[in-house]
């Protein structure tokens, strides 16, 4: 089924629960395929833009701010079945936690999400993760992968700090580091010396996906 983005992302955007609800179900029910799937998805995490910038703007408050990770949570969860199924976490281990100070984690279920669907075994240690608590489980489960989220701007030293704690455990070498969530760019990459970056969890898993061959 066609499903309108613009206004999804609008009404997301306006934190009009009904109406995202109704759309959301209309368009489940219609049996998407995955890459529909996406760019609904897509469209969600633009209307957490609206409503950032809202929150910016002074014409939302904290209050708005926790509603709307709720109902983006609440319609993850229903958009879940249509992401596909996994392949038995075949494609190897992938660690992911969001960095220490920070507790957004709506992006990176996302991104857990999506990759346990394209078959890896995801190893999510949860949210204000300090780099010690990554080494640790670097230590335990030997990824191929860790990927560290975050979406605060502060998020960004937390993350390099925490690609120093793997180098400096000697773990660098053997695994790729990628990082995502709002805060991140090329430069940040750069900077926190990470092997690549992304702000949309569909592209990253692909790209996770070459990095294990
Ligand atoms: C919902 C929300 C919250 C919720 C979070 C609920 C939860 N369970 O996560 C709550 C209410 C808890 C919250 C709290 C706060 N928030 Co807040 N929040 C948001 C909001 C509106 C949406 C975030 C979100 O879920 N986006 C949707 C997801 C899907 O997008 P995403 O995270 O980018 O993830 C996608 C990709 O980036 C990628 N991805 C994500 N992670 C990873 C990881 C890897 C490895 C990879 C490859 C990819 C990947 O995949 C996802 C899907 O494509 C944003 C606005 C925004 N523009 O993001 C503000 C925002 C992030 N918050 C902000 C602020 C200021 C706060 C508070 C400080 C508010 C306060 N005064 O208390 C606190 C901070 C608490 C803390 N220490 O972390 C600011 C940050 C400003 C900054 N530059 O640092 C923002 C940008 C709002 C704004 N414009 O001012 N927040």
């Amino acid at each position: 089924m066609m499903i309108d983005t613009v206004m999804l992302k609008q009404m997301v955007g306006e934190l009009d629960e009904d109406r995202v609800n109704e759309m959301l179900d209309q368009f489940i029910a219609s049996n998407p395929a995955s890459e529909e799937t996406k760019r609904v998805i897509e469209a969600c995490q633009q209307g957490m833009e609206i409503v950032g910038s809202n929150f910016e703007k002074g014409e939302y408050f904290v209050g708005d701010l926790i509603f709307a990770g709720e109902l983006l949570t609440e319609l993850m969860e229903k958009l879940k079945p249509a992401w596909g199924s996994g392949g038995g976490g075949s494609r190897g281990v992938l660690l992911l936690g969001t960095v220490a100070g920070d507790i957004h984690d709506i992006g990176k279920n996302i991104f857990g999400g999506m990759a346990e669907a394209a078959g890896f075994k995801v190893i999510d240690i949860g949210i204000d993760q300090s780099p010690a608590a990554f080494v640790a489980a670097v230590k335990e489960n030997k990824p191929g992968i860790v990927g560290l989220s975050g979406v605060l701007t502060l998020s960004i030293d937390s993350m390099k700090q925490t690609v120093d704690a793997l180098k400096q455990a000697g773990y660098r070498d053997t695994l790729k580091i990628t990082i995502g969530g709002n805060a991140v760019n090329a430069e940040a990459c750069k900077y926190v010396g990470a092997d690549g970056w992304s702000k949309n969890a569909a592209e990253a898993v692909k790209v996770c996906g070459e990095w294990l061959g």
